[in-house]
């Protein structure tokens, strides 16, 4: 196991190739606000300035970015980049919003906000990063029957697991941990409202994301995540939160590529990724099914 400072943040050994100024250090941004970035090294968060041409919008790192830094000071050039969660911006410019990525949690809950145009425009976007993506159906402890609207919705879906989760009864909790593997990066995203924060804080076993309860009238969240945070969790593994986000373009055929990202050493990473991701999924899935089928056979 890899014992480099960074190591608990995901580091990839192959990245060090990438550093040859002895004067500069790896760190990975862990939130990005207007004008600086915060970046960790491996021992505590320290606010960066950025080089000067990385504050052009398509050059500044975003959330879950490796970058060099010098020790406490100023970030110098953003590390090549493995799965991204990017949007297409005015221009067919890519607004990168999470880097590093391995697996993308698309929160939907089963209200006024169940869209599935809109679902599979994210699945979109994490398609095009090569981000493998599951959907979470959360707050299931509104409705009667979540197995059923899980499936209802997994078969419009064209292959995308979704999991019923609760952050109130603790369904499918234990799911979605099973998913997020030590030093592995996923991010949770979704409109305003549908539990991300809520969902993460559970996950973590503490209330540190703020959450705010939707309004009534028309189920719309009230934007209580303001910037794109990395959270290390008990577990090791390193989950993205990030702000509610509604109308998202994913990029185009004929759109600039996304900067840094290298597509043929992805597209072979995931194709290994990705059979064991869904052989593990799908062993889950039979499990529950069978499951409730004996429930079914005892009680029916
Ligand atoms: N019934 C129920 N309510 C939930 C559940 N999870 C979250 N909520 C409620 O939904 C509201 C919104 O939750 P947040 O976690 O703030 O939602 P968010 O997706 O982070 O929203 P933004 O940060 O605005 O994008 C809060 O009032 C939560 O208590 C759940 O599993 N069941
Ligand atoms: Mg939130």
């Amino acid at each position: 196991m890899s014992s480099h400072p960074l190591a608990r943040l995901g580091w990839r050994d192959e990245l060090q190739n990438h550093l040859d100024d002895p004067s500069l250090i790896p760190a990975r941004v862990i939130a990005v606000d207007r004008g600086s970035v915060v970046v960790d090294a491996g021992s505590g968060p320290w606010r960066a300035p950025l080089a000067g041409r990385l504050r052009r919008r398509s050059a500044t790192p975003a959330t879950g970015d490796f970058v060099a830094a010098l020790p406490d000071g100023p970030v110098r050039a953003v590390l090549p980049r493995r799965g991204v969660i990017a949007r297409r911006e005015e221009g067919g410019r890519a607004q990168v919003l999470a880097a590093n990525v391995d697996l993308a949690l698309l929160a939907t809950s089963p209200n006024r906000d169940l869209n599935p145009r809109r679902l599979a425009r994210f699945l979109a976007i994490t398609a095009r990063g090569a981000v493998d993506a599951v959907v979470l159906l959360t707050k299931a402890d509104l409705v009667d029957d979540p197995d059923g609207v899980a499936a209802e919705v997994e078969a419009g879906l064209d292959g995308t697991p979704v999991l019923p989760v609760s952050a109130h009864d603790g369904r499918g909790v234990d799911a979605v941990r099973a998913l997020l593997e030590p030093r592995r990066t996923a991010v949770l995203l979704g409109t305003s409202g549908v539990g991300k924060s809520t969902l993460l804080n559970v996950l973590l076993g503490e209330q540190r994301q703020r959450t705010l309860p939707i309004r009534e009238s028309d189920d719309r969240g009230r934007h209580a995540t303001v910037r794109r945070e990395l959270v290390p969790l008990p577990g090791g593994a390193l989950l993205v939160d990030t702000p509610g986000l509604r109308l998202v373009a994913p990029l185009e055929d004929a759109d600039e590529d996304v900067p840094l990202l290298d597509k043929e050493q992805l597209k072979r990473e995931r194709r290994a990724r990705q059979r064991e991701f869904h052989r593990g999924i799908y062993r889950d899935q039979r499990a529950r099914k069978r499951a409730r089928e004996a429930r079914d056979n005892r009680y029916g």
